[in-house]
């Protein structure tokens, strides 16, 4: 099994999108790239831990590649939004790619480039691409939180 960790705003509706994809095994949601030893939600609300919701994939790669898990990340969110995701607003809300190995930074930075590239979007992707660090997961009650409420995403149709 190979880890993956993707920062996109919110982490409910990241989470729920990730456990869709046939060949992950198992996500959970957290905060990481900040300052602060075990950081609670509340503490990473205040935009003061320099802490990123984050959701850590775990895939099994006979079934799924990270370059598919890329176009997932890419294309479930506005990459151009800085410390921002629709309505929620802060750096915990940035968007970032946390990699755990040198061929995924490659990779990471080779989907962006070709993003880029392509004109994909009007303004500049913000994405982050930087090493993976301590993963510190999120309380119970964010773990699977829409699932367990029955909701499938909290994506406001547009
Ligand atoms: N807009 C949501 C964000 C929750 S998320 C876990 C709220 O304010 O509750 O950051």
């Amino acid at each position: 099994m190979e880890k993956a960790t993707f920062a996109a705003g919110c982490f409910w509706g990241v989470e729920a999108t990730f456990r869709q994809i046939p060949g992950v095994v198992s996500t959970r949601v957290g905060y990481t790239g900040g300052q602060t030893e075990d950081p609670t939600y509340k503490e990473v609300c205040t935009d003061r831990t320099g802490h990123a919701e984050a959701v850590e994939v775990e895939f099994d790669p006979a079934k799924v590649r990270y370059a598919d898990l890329l176009k997932v990340f890419w294309e479930n969110h506005d990459p151009t939004q800085v410390n921002r995701q629709g309505p929620d607003w802060g750096t915990q809300y940035r968007t970032a790619i946390f990699y755990h190995s040198p061929d995924q930074a490659k990779e990471a930075q080779a989907s962006k480039d070709a993003l880029e590239k392509a004109h994909r979007y009007s303004k500049p992707i913000a994405t982050q691409i930087v090493p993976a660090v301590t993963f510190y997961p999120a309380e119970d009650y964010h773990q699977q939180y829409l699932e367990k409420r029955g909701l499938a995403s909290c994506h406001i149709p547009s």
